[in-house]
Order: C-alpha cells, then structure tokens, then sequence
C-alpha cells in the first residue's frame, strides 16, 4: 500500500519546511518538499533531501542500552587520534560499550537513581538538558517540562543559541516578530546582516533572487565570506564584534543627513533624541576603525539604506554570538524605526517570527507543577555553563543528568570543561537519542528516540508565519519512543498522578492551540490536519469582531509595526529603554569591544579571531554521521588568510594547531580568501568523528553575553602554528 504523509521539517532552522513522505508498505521510500506551502514551495534543503538515509541508518539507537564500559569513546578505534574515520567502525564500537536491556529495566532504573539522589541530595540534584534537536511543540517542550516540573528538577536556562539577540531584539519591539519572507521580493535593498541565507535560511533566496531581478541591490554583512557573500552585489567584511557600532555609524550618517522618517519617528517611537546625542559619537572615520569597513563605504551603506525604499535586513543570529551580543541586536534593530521602513510591504527587518505563534505554554508545560514538588521555583542552571556547574557546583551538586534533544557533548562551549564533568563516574546520565553521538560516549544508559518520521507533532517556525501539523508517517523503527511517550512512561513509574501525564497527543496539541490568543483564531488541529499548513490570522483587536476583516487580514501582508504596536513597556520602538537603564546597562546603545577580540588581543597573547562555525551541510552536530552528508561537506579545515598563514609558514592542505588557554585541536589549513587577516574559521562537528576527539569548542568559551546570559561562540581568540608532525614508528 502506497500513501503520501504531510510532515513539517522539526529541526532547528528557521525554514520549518512542509514536507511530503511516500510511505509504501510501511516503509519511507521518498521525501520531497511540499509544493503547496508558500514559502517552502516544495523544495528541501540537500540534507534533509538525504533524510532516508538517516532514518534508515544502520547506526540508529533501536534499543535502551545500558554501558558497561568505562565513560568516555571506547578506544579501541584504529585510528583514534587520526581521525575523521568511517562512523561505521563507531557503530561497531558503540554496541560493544552497551548492553541491551528492556524499557522496564531502563525505566525502573531510572526511577530508582532518581529517588536515591532526591533522597540524599533533594531534587534540584537532577537537571534535565535539552535543546534543538526538534522544535516539535510537543516533542521540544511539554510532557518533559511537566515531568521535570513535577520532579522538582533544576530547571534549565536554554541561552546556547539566541537568547542575547532575543533580549537585544526585545529591548527595542518588545517581541519576535518580523517581516514575513513572502515579502522580500518586494524590497528594493536587502541587508543579510550576519545571514547565511544560502547555508542557513535557503528558502528565503529564493524570494531574494526575485527582488534582484527586479533590480534590487543584496549586501551581505560577515566577517565569513559565505557562498550568499558570494553571490552578493556587495559584500562588506566587519570586524567579528563591532556590529553595533556599524549600526551607530550608520545612524549617525542617516540621522545627520536627515534621512530618517520624523513622522515615524514621532509617532511610534521613544528616546530619539538620546539616540541622536549618542550616535553624534560615531562618525564614519571612527567606526572605520572598528569596523574594518572604509568610512566611505559606511557613508555609502547609510544614504543606499536609507533612500532606497522598501529596504529590508535579514539580521540572522550571528551578530549576538559575541560579547556585546544583546547591544549589537539592540542597535540594528533601530534602523528600520528610524528610517521607517516598518511602514512598507517589503520593508522592515527579520531576525525571527516566532513571538507571532502564541500557544498555551502553560498548558503545555504546566510550570504550576514546581510548586507541588518544592513548595518554590527550582534554581536555574543556564546551559552555556555546562562544564562548571558539572565540574563546581556544591548546592547540591549535580548527580543526575537527563539529556535529550541535544548532545552537549559537541555543540556546548568549553569542551574539556563539558567532557571533564562527563566523566564523573558519581554522574548519573541518560541520553535520550537517535543516534551514538559524542554524549551518549558518556551516558550510563542511552534510550532510542523517534525521528519526525515516527510521531505527531505541531510545528511552528521561526523564519515565517505558517502553523503546521507533522504527521506520523512510519511506525517507530525498533524500540524507539518519542521524547512525549518517554516521559509520560517515566512520570508512571514515578508514580505521579497529576492528569496531565495522561493526555494523548491530539489533546496536547489541542491544548497548545487553546490559547486564546487572536491570530490563532480559527486554527484548529482538525484544520490543520486537513490543510496541512495554515497562515496566523493576522487579525487586529480592533477587526475581531468582524468576520470580513478577519478573512481579509489572512491574505494580506503582515505588517507588524506599520503603525506602532511595538509591545514594549511604551507600545513604542524604545530607542531608550527604561528597562535596560533599571538593570544597569547603557539606555541607549553601548558599545565595548569584546575581550576576545583583535581590540583585546594584545592582552591576551593570543592574536586569531576564531570564527567556530555552522557547516552549511550539517545542523549544529546533526547529520554528521550520516555519510551521504558527510560527502557534501569538507571537514576538519582551518580557513585562513594568506598573510596570516604566511607568517607563520604555513601552505594550504598543512596541519595546523589551534590553541588557547581552553584546549587545542588539530585541523587541515585552507588558505582560500573566505576570512580577513587576523580572522580564522573553523566548523562545528562531532568530536569523535575530528582528529583528536576534539569538538573546535575545546576553544570556546562559558563566557556569557551582555544582555540573556548567551554563549559567546564567535568571540574567541586563537594561536595557529604548523602541527608537529608524528614521530614514525
Ligand atoms: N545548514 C545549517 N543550517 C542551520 C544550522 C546549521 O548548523 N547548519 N543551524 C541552525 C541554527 S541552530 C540556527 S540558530 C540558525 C542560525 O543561523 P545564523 O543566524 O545564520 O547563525 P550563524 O551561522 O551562527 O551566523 C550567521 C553568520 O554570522 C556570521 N558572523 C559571525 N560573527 C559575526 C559578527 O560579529 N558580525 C557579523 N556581521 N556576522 C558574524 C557568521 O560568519 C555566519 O556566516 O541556523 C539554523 N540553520
Ligand atoms: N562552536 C559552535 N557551537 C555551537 C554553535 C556554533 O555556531 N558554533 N551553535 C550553537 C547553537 S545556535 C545551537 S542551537 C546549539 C545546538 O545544540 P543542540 O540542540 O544540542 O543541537 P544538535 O547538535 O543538532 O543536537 C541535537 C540532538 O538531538 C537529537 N534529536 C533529534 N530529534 C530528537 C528527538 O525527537 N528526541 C530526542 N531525544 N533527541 C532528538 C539529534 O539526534 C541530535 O543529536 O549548538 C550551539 N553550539
Ligand atoms: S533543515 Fe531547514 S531547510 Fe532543511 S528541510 Fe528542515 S526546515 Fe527545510
Ligand atoms: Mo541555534
């Protein structure tokens, strides 16, 4: 029997593509994009194209397991050190670390470590670790957060990925939200700031190549000359840091030139005049200095911005990996306020969409249960911290770690730190996972997860405004169980009773749909369902009432700050924020240089700017081990600048050293123009699949941003020489 399921793409990425699954006799034989979906528009990304291959991989965590070997990769590989190997012979030695047990072994297992720790160490000693292996509604937060709620568990501060732009973003419109795709093809000017469009956000090219055709000018802002820099009609490389002084600048030529929009800025906004007084502080010549980009050209960039109407940016998470993160979002995300691009089709600014999707979290996640467990809310542990809490933390310590829809053990900064507290054997670690990544190498037991192939979920986006049901397509492969079914199996044998470990899934997603909220109106499941994907009914207060708008208010663009609506504690675009002023911060903008950074440098004896990348073929560390994958990308580089690797007598294809107080790791040099001098880049992989079992975040560090306690992965300093080569023999 042949049939064709309507899936939605979980992972994370802004695209949250719809997807079509042709299941014959119960098996998966086809994946392609679905055609109907307006922005998607029936393509897929190259790896997810693949994804057969991964569901069906023969490496595939099919059964719970428990270790009985040592922690840590199993070192019987050949070539352990050389690395990359074939995954393969990882598979080999995953299943001799591991015996296979039965869910109610595991669970019981579970329970009973778990009421030991509670007991000796109270409940805060457990910490759940999660993150973005399915932005699934369900399967990313619900049954979990009730069940760690109820537990009374050390809660988690997820900030690895965009929690300081969140806070930048939020200090000036108060929420997430942003032009909507569709709309970029009638822009005239596009700024990808930080946006790695072709590697990260594909789906909006093609809305850009139309804008082009009809003549507008793409200018891409990366330290990285990506493939989209590439293709640009001019590309600036910024100093990694300095964007929001580039912003400033930019102001400052718009404001002086009296290019803005004072009629929106009137209206719709506040603290203009502050904005107007600080950004006098940064002409072009010195923001030159900062930047790396010539005063001219920041004049250029200004005046084009600005007249060269509707102008759009795609400001990608990017920019908020360094120190002053939070400010530099912050600062961008002035500029279409201040010229008052807000006001046009195909003007304005995207960074993310996800604040229009107003779902019943409470419902979903029951943040009420904490209170029947601890009497009080349970502390917070931010994730970027990983290494130390592990490694530091006494009040209580944590003895329990429940890991899903992550693996830290890649993706988290300061690796040897992470790898350190792994290691502990009084750490007791589950790992709820598709496959034997670099943090199952430390678990005590691994439980087999889903694919979106094998459950439901209800899937939001972040780069667009459409709401979409993911269907089942297959039956779970082996003993697999969506992250839902694990912990509503886990609650039983801990013996809560509270009714909500009972709902199904259609409950759960009728329950996140429930919320009340006015652009949700009229999106049922059932509907869902049917469409497959269904726009957010942009409908206002004020048109609720009355049907006609409401239809009317589904087809027309979205334009959320056309006339004010900010949700700021003003309603308006807070150029000056009372509320950063309360927290100590700069009301306005502030600019300091990061630490780590060529500005820094000389403090530190460490001259390279390290750039500790995405690879465009891979997500985060998802889809490293699948070798249809692999061959797409070329692993394992250090990119460089000639004169960088010149002085230090290094050719392209040679091995080099990495280094910094935090770790080394030893990678293939490659001098091909893609960074400025004093700029190297490397990309993010599984570190037993790199030389070494390094993850290049051995080099990164648990510095947190200035504004949402967020990683700092693109503020990191580095020193390159030649790698010794091994003694023979
Ligand atoms: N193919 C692929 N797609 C992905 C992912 C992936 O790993 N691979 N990851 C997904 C995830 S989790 C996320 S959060 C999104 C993120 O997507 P993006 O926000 O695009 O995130 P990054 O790739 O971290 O950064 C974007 C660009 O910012 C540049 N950059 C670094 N530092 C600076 C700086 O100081 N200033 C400026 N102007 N630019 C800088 C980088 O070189 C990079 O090209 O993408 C998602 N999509
Ligand atoms: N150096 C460096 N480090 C980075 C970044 C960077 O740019 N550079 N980016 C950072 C960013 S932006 C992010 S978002 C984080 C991402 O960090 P993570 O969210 O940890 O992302 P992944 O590496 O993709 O790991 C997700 C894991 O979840 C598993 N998984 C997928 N679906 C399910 C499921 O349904 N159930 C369960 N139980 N497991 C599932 C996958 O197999 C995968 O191993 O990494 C951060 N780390
Ligand atoms: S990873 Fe992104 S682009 Fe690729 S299929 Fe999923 S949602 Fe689409
Ligand atoms: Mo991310």
């Amino acid at each position: 029997m042949k049939k064709v399921v309507h899936a939605a793409c979980p992972h994370d990425c802004p695209d949250a593509c719809g997807v079509l699954i042709t299941v014959e006799d119960g098996r998966a034989t086809r994946i392609q994009g679905d055609p109907e979906h307006p922005v998607t528009r029936g393509f897929l990304c190259a790896k997810v194209a693949k994804y057969l291959d991964r569901v069906y991989s023969p490496e595939r965590v099919l059964y719970p397991m428990r270790r009985i070997e040592p922690k840590g990769p199993a070192t019987g590989a050949a070539n352990a050190g050389e690395g990359p190997f074939d995954c393969r012979s990882g598979q080999v030695r995953a299943t001799q670390n591991w015996q296979r047990i039965s869910w109610d072994q595991a669970l019981d297992e579970i329970a009973t470590r778990f009421r030991g720790i509670i007991r000796d160490f109270g409940s805060e000693a457990i910490l759940p670790y999660s993150y973005g292996g399915t932005l699934g509604t369900l399967n990313g937060a619900s049954m979990d957060r009730r069940f760690f709620h109820r537990l009374g568990a050390s809660q988690l501060d997820r900030t690895i990925c965009s929690a300081a732009g969140e806070a930048g973003l939020k200090s000036v419109y108060g929420a997430k939200l942003g032009t909507e795709p569709e709309q970029f093809r009638h822009s005239r000017y596009i700024i990808a700031w930080a946006a790695n469009i072709h590697g990260n956000n594909v789906h909006l090219w093609p809305f850009i190549t139309e804008a082009r055709r009809n003549g507008a000018k793409l200018v891409v802002i990366d330290p990285y000359r990506t493939r989209t820099a590439a293709c640009a009609d001019w590309y600036l490389p910024i100093n990694p840091g300095t964007d929001a002084v580039l912003a400033l600048g930019m102001m400052h030529v718009i404001i002086g030139e009296n290019l803005h929009d004072s009629d929106y800025v009137s209206k719709y906004t506040v603290g203009f005049e502050a904005l107007r007084e600080k950004v006098k502080e940064y002409p072009p010549e010195r923001v030159a200095q900062w930047t790396g980009i010539a005063a001219d050209d920041i004049r250029k960039l200004a005046r084009e911005y600005a007249t060269a109407r509707p102008s759009v940016i795609r400001l990608n998470y990017g920019v908020q990996r360094s120190e002053g993160g939070g400010m530099a979002t912050r600062a961008i995300a002035m500029l279409p306020c201040v010229i008052g691009s807000w006001k046009q089709v195909g003007g304005g600014l995207q960074m993310s969409t996800s604040g229009a999707f107003e779902l019943n979290s409470d419902a979903l996640k029951r943040p009420d249960l904490m209170k029947t467990a601890l009497g009080r809310k349970a502390r917070v542990i931010n994730m970027v911290e990983l290494g130390r809490v592990l490694n530091t933390v006494n009040d209580p310590p944590v003895k329990a770690l429940f890991v899903y829809n992550s693996n830290p053990a890649a993706v988290c900064p300061n690796h040897n730190e992470v790898i350190r507290g792994l290691q502990r054997s009084d750490l007791f670690t589950v790992v709820h996972e598709q496959f034997f990544t670099d943090t199952t190498d430390y678990a005590d037991m691994v439980l087999p997860a889903t694919t979106f192939f094998e459950h439901k979920d209800l899937q939001k986006a972040y780069g667009h405004y459409y709401m979409q049901v993911s269907q089942q397509a297959i039956a779970p492969l082996g003993e697999c169980h969506s992250n839902v079914e694990v912990f509503r199996a886990l609650a039983q044998k801990m013996g809560f009773e509270d009714e909500c470990f009972r709902e199904t899934v259609d409950e759960m997603i009728d329950a996140a749909l429930d919320s009340g909220d006015l652009w949700l109106k009229g999106i049922s499941r059932e509907r869902l369902e049917r469409e497959g994907h269904v726009r957010l009914n942009f409908v206002s207060q004020k048109d609720a009432g009355d049907g006609a708008c409401a239809t009317q208010a589904a087809t027309q663009p979205f334009l959320p700050f056309a006339q004010g609506n900010f949700r700021t504690p003003s309603g308006k675009a807070e150029l000056y924020s009372a509320t950063l002023e309360a927290e100590g911060l700069d009301p306005v903008v502030e600019f300091t240089p990061p630490v780590e950074s060529r500005h820094g440098r000389q403090k530190t004896g460490f001259p390279l700017e390290l750039l500790a990348r995405k690879a465009d073929n891979f997500l985060n560390s998802t889809f490293t081990n699948v070798p249809s994958v692999q061959a797409m990308e070329e692993s394992g580089l250090l990119e460089m600048h000639g004169s960088d690797a010149q002085a230090r007598g290094i050719a392209d294809g040679d091995k080099v050293r990495v280094f910094n107080p935090r770790g080394e790791v030893v990678l293939k040099a490659r001098v091909d123009g893609a960074v400025q001098s004093g700029v190297v880049s490397a990309r993010l992989n599984w570190a037993k699949l790199s030389p070494g079992f390094q993850s290049i975040n051995a080099l990164t560090s648990e510095k947190l941003t200035d504004m949402g306690n967020s990683a700092t992965f693109y503020s990191v300093l580095v020193e390159v020489e030649l790698a010794k080569p091994k003694a023979s023999g």
